[in-house]
């Protein structure tokens, strides 16, 4: 299948702002989702940072199953990448972050202090694409409500520094990276995330998808939340199930198939079926 190029405006848009960005930056925290941590990686990237320290983010960890995080975590660190798992909304997040960045710096520090300069705090940057969770990290990290949160990708305005810490300041204006698709699986993960706006994906394609994942993985979890079995081989009868056990119904008695892929789309979303991981994750490193 040919690449999907959603957005291309945007996207160079976005690259050139935040290539502007990077120029006083020393750490560029990418976030990528813990659920997809391979899938929710923008390739453009890694051009973008090259001569950064860069860190990488794990986000929602507490949504992700443990081993396959922990898997994923092994791939980026055997890749000379430091990568952290963690919930944007625990403050406990903050320490490691800065903690973490300090290690990232050491040899630039060192540089500096041989050439006399004055220890000078960490200026860090957070990207990530839509609805990964740069807006919560970066008001837990200032320890305000400082940035606008949602649940519908969108872009933030204004620019400034947020004083974490002395040693630590964060630009409190994320760069957003439009996900890029090389295949429709990944396009279909990140709409089942919640990253892609909604009509840009059939939903019914991605509830499909949805629900084959969980067919395979919790089918236990999806006959407790609707009392019907997650069918991947008869996703219309499995819609059909959910919708008439919810009394999902249009006049006439047929169901509403488009309001049964919406709740199944929300609930997946909630978290209904318990910790996910969409993506495939090697275990051998
Ligand atoms: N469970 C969980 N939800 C999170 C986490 N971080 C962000 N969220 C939620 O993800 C949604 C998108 O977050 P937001 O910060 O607006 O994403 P942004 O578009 O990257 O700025 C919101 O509903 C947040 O509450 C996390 O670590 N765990
Ligand atoms: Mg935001």
């Amino acid at each position: 299948m040919r690449t999907i190029q959603w957005y291309p405006g945007h996207m160079a848009k976005a690259k050139r702002e935040i290539a502007a960005r990077l120029k006083h930056i020393d750490v560029v925290i990418e976030l990528l989702d813990a659920r997809a941590p391979f899938s929710s990686k923008n390739p453009d990237f890694d051009a973008l940072s090259k001569n950064k320290k860069r860190l990488v983010l794990l986000v929602k960890a507490d949504l992700a199953p443990d081993d396959d995080m922990h898997a994923a975590l092994r791939h980026y660190e055997a890749k000379n990448t430091k990568a952290l798992a963690i919930n944007a909304k625990s403050r406990t997040t903050i320490k490691k972050i800065i903690h973490a960045s300090r290690l990232l710096m050491e040899d630039v520090f060192a540089k500096e202090a041989a050439r006399g300069r004055r220890p000078r705090a960490i200026r860090a940057v957070v990207v990530g694409i839509p609805n990964v969770g740069k807006s919560t990290l970066i008001n837990t990290m200032a320890g305000r409500r400082s940035a606008p949160v949602g649940n519908v990708p969108g872009i933030t305005r204004s620019m400034q520094n947020i004083r974490v810490r002395d040693d630590f300041e964060l630009q409190d204006t994320p760069g957003i990276l439009w996900p890029r698709f090389e295949a429709r699986e990944i396009a279909l993960k990140l709409a089942l995330l919640g990253t892609i706006k909604d009509h840009l994906l059939p939903l019914h394609d991605v509830a499909a998808f949805g629900i084959r994942h969980l067919a395979a993985t919790a089918p236990g979890a999806f006959i407790e939340r609707y009392g019907v079995e997650a069918d991947a081989d008869d996703i219309a009868a499995t819609l059909e199930g959910i919708g008439r056990r919810f009394g999902a119904l249009q006049r006439g008695g047929e169901i509403d198939v488009d309001r049964v892929v919406d709740l199944f789309i929300h609930d997946f979303r909630d978290a209904r079926f318990g910790k996910v991981m969409l993506d495939e994750v090697p275990d051998d490193v």
